[in-house]
This record gives C-alpha cells, sequence and structure tokens, in this order.
C-alpha cells in the first residue's frame, strides 16, 4: 500500500494513546490546584477514568486515572481537552425567554418565569390537542439516574406516550437484533476478552478515532498473534493495520457478511454441538444464505471474492474469534439485519460464552448503554423492559405507586416525533441534550418542523443550534456538576462523582426535572431528594428486567472500579461475560437465528447523483459538535467538515485538496472542500457531521428508517459533486503532519 497521511489517530494506533506519557515534572506542574475528583469522561461509551483537578470550585486540568483499569490512565484527545469546555463564555448561567428585541434574541428571566411558561404551554396545548400533542426528547449524554428521572417524567409527569431519545440515531440496530436473537442487549464481552481472540473483526467502525482505548485491546491481541479483519468504505487507521481489509460499498454488508456464512456452511465450519444444544432456527438461515456466494457478494459490494471466502475462513476456523460492529453496519435502513448477519456468524461457529469468543456491538454516547435500558425509549420501561407486555406494565406500575392504565402506550420515535411535529400533529417539545437540528437528517425537514412548533423548551448547558429555536431554554448542568453512575460499552456500571456546582444560575438537570413535575401537580411520583434515591428506585425498577441492576450499589462500583449488569441481588458480583455455557435469555435459553438476506439500501446511485456519499466521525470532534466546537485545540485539530474522496475520483472532477466542491443529494447540496486520499473506495465521498447549518453533512442525508429499530440510513446517499472553483487552504492537522513527515 502506498505510503499514506500520518494522523493524529494514526499516531494513536501505532504507539496507543500515547498522552499518558507523564510530561517532564508531572502532570500537576505548573497547575495550582486544591482536590481530584475520580469520575469519567463526558464523552463517548468507552467512559475512560479521568481525574478531574479543581481549584475554586472551577475544573482547572486533569490527571490520568492509571488504577481505573479499563483505560489505565489512557485518554484521547477529547478527554484530555474536555475540561476546557468548562470555562467556555458561552455557557449559559440563566433560564432565558425568546425575546427578538434582546441582543441574540434571548433574554435572561428568573426560573419562576421560565418554568412557568414552560407548564402553562405544556397544560395549554395538552388541553387544546390531547396529552400526546407534547413530545419530549432526551439523550443519553444523561446519566442512569437521569435517563430514569427522564422515562418516569414522561409517562407520569407530561403524561404523554411520546418520550424518545438520541439512541434511536444511535444503538436502536444493535439493542434490536441482540434482544431479538440473544433476549438481551449488551456487549456479549468486557474488553478484556478481546486481547484473548484469535481473529478480531471489526465490521464499520473507525475503532482509533471513535473508540481510541479500544486501539490498545485489538493492537495486544496482535502482539498474541491474532488475525486482524476490517470491513469498512474507507481505510481507518486501524485498517491500516489489518491482516485483511475488505473494502466494502456502503450499504452491502449483508451481503458480505451472508456470503461468509455462505461459505462456513459449505466448508462445514458450522459448530454443529452448539447449534443444536444452544439456538434454534438455524436451518431457516442456512437456506437465506443459500444464493449469496462470494462472486455474487462480490460483484455487488466490491470486495473480491477471495478475500470473502478468506474472512470466512478465518472467523470459521479459529478457536477464539471477536466480531465487534458500530455505526457502519447499524445506521441503514437494514441496520437490524446486518447486525441480525453478525450475530448469525457467532452463532453459527459457536463463538459465544467463552473467553475470547464474541460479536459485540461498541456503543456510542457516554452512556449509550445504561440510558437505552432505564426506560427512556418509546416502547421501553425500565430493566429493558416493555411498555406493551401487561406484566411488565403491572410490575413498574407497582413500583411506581400508580395504576397501571396511568402509563401510556407506545409512543412515536424520535425520527417519527419530528415527522409529526412537521405533520403539525405534535404541537410541543421539551428537549434535554438533544441537538436534533445537527443530527437528524435532512436539515432542511427539521428545521421547518421545530419553527412548526406552538413551542418549545430545551434544557442544554449551551445555545445549541435547536435550543436557537426555542421558546425557552433551562440552563442545565455539565457532566461534571452531577454524580451518578453511567454505564460503558462493555456493560461496565461506573460511578460519576460531581468535581463542582453548577456555575451562575444554572441548576443540575434533574433539578429542573422535578420542578417541572411539581409545577405540573405531579410531584406525588417524583420524591426524590437526591440522585442516591432516584438510583434507588431505578434498581428496584429495574429488578427481574433483563437490564437487572438491583444488586448494584455505589459503593460495591467504587471499591471493584465498575460492576457489570445483570447483577440481580445484593452481593453479587456483576457478569463481565455474558451468555457463559450457551445459556441465552430466552424463556428457553436459546439464542435465535434470524434470516439476514441482502436487500438494497433505500437509495441507489443513478446517472444523476452518480456517487456514495456516507457520514460519520473525526477523532477531534463530538457528535453535533456542541460542545467540542467550543474547545480551541480540537477545532484547531479539525476545524471544519471536508469532503474526503479518492485521488481517481479527485481527478476525474478535477479536483485537488483545499478545492471547494459542492455536494448536492436529493435533499438539498453543500459547499465544502476536498480533501484527496487514498484511504476511501473511489466511488465514495466521506463528510464528517459534527458541524450545522451550511456546513451539516445531514443536509444530504434521507429520513429513510429501518422498519424494526428506526434508525436513519445516515450511512448512504446518492450524491453528485462538482467543483466551484473556490480554493482554500485547509486547515487539518492531519493534512500538515503528511507535509512535516514528507519534508
Ligand atoms: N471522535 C469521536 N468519537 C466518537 C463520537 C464522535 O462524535 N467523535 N461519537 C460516539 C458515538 S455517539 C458513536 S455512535 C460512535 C460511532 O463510532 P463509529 O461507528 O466507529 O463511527 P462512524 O464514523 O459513525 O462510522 C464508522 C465507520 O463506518 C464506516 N462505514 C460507512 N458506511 C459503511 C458501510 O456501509 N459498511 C461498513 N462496513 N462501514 C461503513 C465509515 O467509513 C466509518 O469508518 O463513536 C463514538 N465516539
Ligand atoms: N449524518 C450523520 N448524522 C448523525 C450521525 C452520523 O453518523 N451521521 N450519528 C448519529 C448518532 S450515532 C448520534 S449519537 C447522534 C447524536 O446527536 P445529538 O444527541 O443531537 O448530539 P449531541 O451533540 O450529543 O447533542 C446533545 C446536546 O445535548 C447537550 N448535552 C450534552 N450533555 C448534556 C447533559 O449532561 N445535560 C444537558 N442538559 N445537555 C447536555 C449538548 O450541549 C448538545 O447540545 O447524531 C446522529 N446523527
Ligand atoms: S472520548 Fe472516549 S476514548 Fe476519548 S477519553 Fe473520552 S471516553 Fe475515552
Ligand atoms: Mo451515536
Amino acid at each position: 500500500m502506498a505510503e499514506l497521511p500520518v494522523t493524529e489517530a494514526e499516531l494513536i494506533d501505532r504507539f496507543g494513546p500515547h498522552l499518558n506519557v507523564e510530561p517532564a515534572g508531572g502532570w500537576n506542574a505548573g497547575i495550582d490546584f486544591d482536590r481530584e475528583v475520580e469520575t469519567h469522561c463526558c464523552f463517548c461509551g468507552q467512559q475512560c477514568g479521568i481525574k478531574l483537578k479543581v481549584k475554586d470550585d472551577k475544573v482547572v486540568g486533569f490527571e490520568p486515572w492509571y488504577d481505573f483499569p479499563f483505560n489505565e490512565g489512557k485518554l484521547c484527545p477529547k478527554g484530555v481537552k474536555r475540561y476546557l469546555q468548562n470555562e467556555s463564555p458561552d455557557r449559559l448561567l440563566d433560564p432565558m425567554v425568546r425575546d427578538p428585541g434582546a441582543p441574540g434574541g434571548f433574554r435572561a428571566v428568573s426560573w419562576d418565569e421560565a418554568l412557568d411558561r414552560t407548564v402553562s404551554e405544556i397544560q395549554r396545548i395538552q388541553q387544546a390537542y390531547g396529552k400526546d400533542a407534547f413530545a419530549l426528547l432526551s439523550g443519553v449524554s444523561l446519566s442512569n439516574e437521569k435517563s430514569y428521572l427522564i422515562g418516569k417524567f414522561a409517562r407520569l409527569g407530561l403524561q404523554t406516550a411520546n418520550l424518545d431519545y438520541n439512541g434511536r440515531l444511535c444503538m436502536v440496530s444493535a439493542g434490536a437484533a441482540g434482544k431479538r436473537a440473544l433476549g438481551l442487549d449488551r456487549a456479549a464481552n468486557p474488553w478484556s476478552d478481546i486481547p484473548l481472540a484469535d481473529v478480531v473483526m471489526l465490521v464499520g467502525c473507525n475503532v482509533a478515532e471513535c473508540a481510541p482505548i479500544t486501539t490498545s485491546y485489538v493492537w495486544r491481541a496482535r502482539d498474541r498473534g491474532a488475525k486482524l479483519v476490517v470491513i469498512d468504505p474507507r481505510v481507518t487507521p486501524i485498517a491500516r493495520t489489518a491482516d485483511l481489509f475488505l473494502g466494502v460499498r456502503p450499504g452491502t454488508d449483508s451481503a458480505v457478511l451472508g456470503a461468509m456464512l455462505h461459505v462456513i456452511i459449505e466448508n462445514d465450519w458450522v459448530d454443529h454441538e452448539f447449534v443444536a444444544a444452544h439456538t434454534v432456527g438455524f436451518d431457516e438461515v442456512a437456506q437465506s444464505v443459500a444464493d449469496h456466494t462470494p462472486e455474487w457478494a462480490a460483484k455487488l459490494s466490491g470486495v473480491p471474492a477471495e478475500r470473502i471466502v478468506e474472512a470466512a475462513r478465518l472467523w470459521g476456523t479459529s478457536a477464539t474469534g471477536m466480531l465487534m460492529h458500530a455505526r457502519g453496519i447499524e445506521h441503514h435502513t437494514k441496520g437490524v439485519d446486518n447486525v441480525t448477519a453478525c450475530i448469525n456468524l457467532g452463532l453459527a461457529t459457536g463463538k459465544y460464552g467463552k473467553p475470547g469468543c464474541g460479536v459485540t456491538t461498541i456503543t456510542g454516547q457516554g452512556n449509550g448503554q445504561g440510558g437505552r435500558e432505564q426506560g427512556h425509549k418509546c416502547d421501553q420501561l425500565p430493566g429493558n423492559r416493555d411498555i406493551t407486555n401487561p406484566e411488565h406494565r403491572a410490575y413498574i406500575a407497582s413500583v411506581w405507586q400508580c395504576a397501571v392504565d396511568e402509563i401510556p402506550g407506545k409512543g412515536l420515535t424520535a425520527q417519527e416525533i419530528m415527522n409529526a411535529i412537521h405533520d403539525g400533529e405534535i404541537k410541543g417539545l421539551l428537549s434535554i441534550c438533544f441537538n436534533p437540528l445537527v443530527s437528524l437528517p435532512e436539515t432542511r425537514f427539521t428545521e421547518e418542523a421545530l419553527d412548526r412548533l406552538e413551542f418549545y423548551a430545551a434544557i442544554d448547558f449551551f445555545l445549541s443550534e435547536s435550543a436557537q429555536h426555542a421558546d425557552v431554554v433551562l440552563a442545565g448542568s455539565l457532566h461534571e456538576e452531577d454524580e451518578g453512575t453511567a454505564t460503558s460499552s462493555e456493560g461496565r456500571v461506573c460511578k460519576l462523582n460531581a468535581a463542582k456546582a453548577p456555575p451562575g444560575n444554572a441548576w443540575l438537570d434533574w433539578e429542573i426535572v422535578l420542578d417541572l413535575a411539581r409545577r405540573l401537580g405531579r410531584e406525588r411520583y417524583f420524591p426524590f431528594r437526591n440522585t442516591r434515591e432516584m438510583f434507588d428506585e431505578m434498581r428496584v425498577a429495574s429488578h427481574g428486567g433483563t437490564a437487572d441492576y438491583y444488586g448494584i450499589t455505589w459503593e460495591q462500583i467504587e471499591a471493584q472500579h465498575g460492576v457489570f449488569w445483570p447483577c440481580p441481588e445484593i452481593g453479587h458480583p456483576g457478569t463481565p461475560r455474558l451468555f457463559e455455557g450457551g445459556r441465552f435469555y430466552h424463556p428457553d435459553g436459546k439464542a435465535k437465528f434470524f434470516p439476514a438476506p441482502y436487500r438494497p439500501s433505500a437509495e441507489e446511485v443513478d446517472d444523476e447523483y452518480p456517487i456514495w456519499l456516507t457520514t460519520g466521525r473525526v477523532i477531534s470532534q463530538y457528535l453535533s459538535g456542541t460542545q467540542t466546537r467550543r474547545i480551541g485545540p480540537l477545532v484547531e485539530q479539525y476545524p471544519e467538515p471536508l469532503c474526503e474522496m479518492h485521488p481517481r475520483l479527485a481527478e476525474q472532477l478535477g479536483v485537488v485538496t483545499g478545492d471547494v466542491v459542492r455536494v448536492t443529494s436529493r435533499r438539498g447540496s453543500m459547499d465544502l472542500p476536498a480533501r484527496v486520499v487514498e484511504t476511501i473506495r473511489p466511488d465514495t465521498v466521506f463528510i464528517p457531521y459534527h458541524w450545522p447549518g451550511r456546513q451539516a453533512a445531514n443536509q444530504l442525508t434521507q429520513r429513510a428508517l429501518d422498519p424494526i429499530s428506526k434508525i436513519p440510513e445516515f450511512k448512504v446517499s446518492a450524491v453528485r459533486i462538482e467543483r466551484t472553483g473556490e480554493h482554500r487552504e485547509v486547515h487539518d492537522k492531519r493534512v500538515t503532519t503528511l507535509h512535516e513527515e514528507r519534508r
């Protein structure tokens, strides 16, 4: 392979997250602080342990927390710089109401005015149009306790069915497939299993940039001689060190994964004993891939048939193996099928419930795992219970001490809520920890919808792009200002500790929610005085559900450096590895195969829109960027979106790095500089999505949803690209690093 640019992520990939190298004089050199607080990173689902240094009720720095076993002091650039968001001049210090006459369009008001206004609008809208005409959109950067509180607040405070969360854009395909096949939705393994695998297969996950600490686990496996297989349209940093790379065309994974199963069956690499003892439905799945030959899959996916056969051989013949996937295969109208195809590979070869064996999603947001278990979703009650199941409803009603029929039924999912707002069926919205204007597909549609709301209130600590469309903005709390728990990608429940109090007139998020409940006259359901009391009720509410937290105490979490759920009794040590002994979580103890044959994506390329677009992330920016676009050193590293394209496509278009191109889909168009790289398929371009407005990748994406999980198809759009004639220096540290390297 040709010499490739050296990126920050690649450095991490080569040397391990290297920022735990203690500077001369020690971490504390030059930083004056009063105390250190052991807590976790506010960003991704790795939930790295970190110590925050505090001086005069301000977070002034950090120090690696070497004793926390998951990351052993390692941090990625976002973790290192997170403390800088604390003193941002943009921090909201007061509640605000829209006032076109005021500078910035908002005027600071008292909490009484902001909350009374919000409650009177909720009541007006619900009286005029029905309870469900007021919706709540939430997010899983929130702790388990807040997720639990929001779920209960929607059902018993607002009394609306229409509650959903930003994990709908993230984890739901994996969750639905896991629950359906295995009876439980959690990573199958602790990460300490990765180094025990003989083959590590990474499918649609940019580990080095999006789950950076996972890199060191993969490398430890490789140091033991494990083979690394990567399936991705881009040669991501970790893929550059792979033994086998399958450069799949976006949207064709189920063809490739199905063909791998076809090869495994053809060569009889199936673990018949495991399949017979612990699964049902294998024959139907075998039938469904009978025509998925490697040659057929090669035509669709552009991956040479030999590589598909080789990947199948590595997976099918090695004694141990871990398959890890993320949004690359989940952000599709067949996201659930893609995950199911991965699970089928694991079940067919008996790679579950043993050291170094498992098929596992890598969660995204900080509490992407815990937040999807505590009754935060439109179809769910705490403990990952089903809101339509009468027994589950009765149990939760007993915990909440309400009548069963006080709990509303299943509501709309996040994108469906936005569609209903656009249609005028939902008239009011409260959002917390969600920036839909940047993160939902088809930006123009979302903006139209937000402007049609009769009333919109947002709880945030920054005036996000969505909050700019709100009538009332409620100044909430940063991660480091509250305590609670969050559950990492591994399924490890971690303890978050408060480092400081919210500044100015900002409140803790949960104080805002409790006050709204009180003003709505529903305080009898919300007697909580602190986070601990919410945690304790949540434990009981989760008891007997598949996501059982009952036995977990804060003290045990701190003593053990995290507890893996399920943990059904006090004194139980937790469950790091799931499915041991081939025991799955369906009533019969067996896993279920489901057919997942290939079907096309919602949109195909044609003469007018001949190029595939896929979207995703870069290491230094986080999600809709509200936080990381306010942290100088991270902005400097990757200040604006760039359109990654292969030299062959660039040549066809007559484009070099820095030339501004116009990328147009059936939804809209955007202008942005090209970045020419050899690390992407020539028929595909990649745009990171962390920016708003005219820089938003979601101007181009579509609202097509997976029929089961209702996740949008962020990973496949058809576009055309033209030069605009403009050229700009692109300020991408990675490109600069390349020049410096070559000098
Ligand atoms: N730096 C950073 N880290 C993050 C985040 C962040 O915003 N920034 N966000 C966090 C969150 S919430 C999430 S969900 C995770 C996401 O983590 P990932 O899923 O790893 O990240 P993405 O960039 O969305 O997509 C991953 C890869 O999928 C590939 N891909 C695109 N289309 C396809 C396809 O059709 N098939 C296959 N096989 N691959 C495809 C892309 O090329 C990309 O390399 O990251 C978490 N960590
Ligand atoms: N095109 C494209 N679009 C995508 C994706 C993609 O790959 N491509 N990925 C999707 C994925 S996986 C995800 S997870 C979504 C994420 O999409 P969002 O959830 O909309 O993104 P965030 O940036 O996390 O927005 C959260 C908002 O909550 C605020 N916030 C953060 N923490 C807290 C807190 O503790 N309390 C309060 N009150 N507010 C808080 C932040 O300031 C921010 O304004 O985007 C999705 N959109
Ligand atoms: S963003 Fe993720 S990998 Fe980076 S330090 Fe935070 S938790 Fe760790
Ligand atoms: Mo995500």
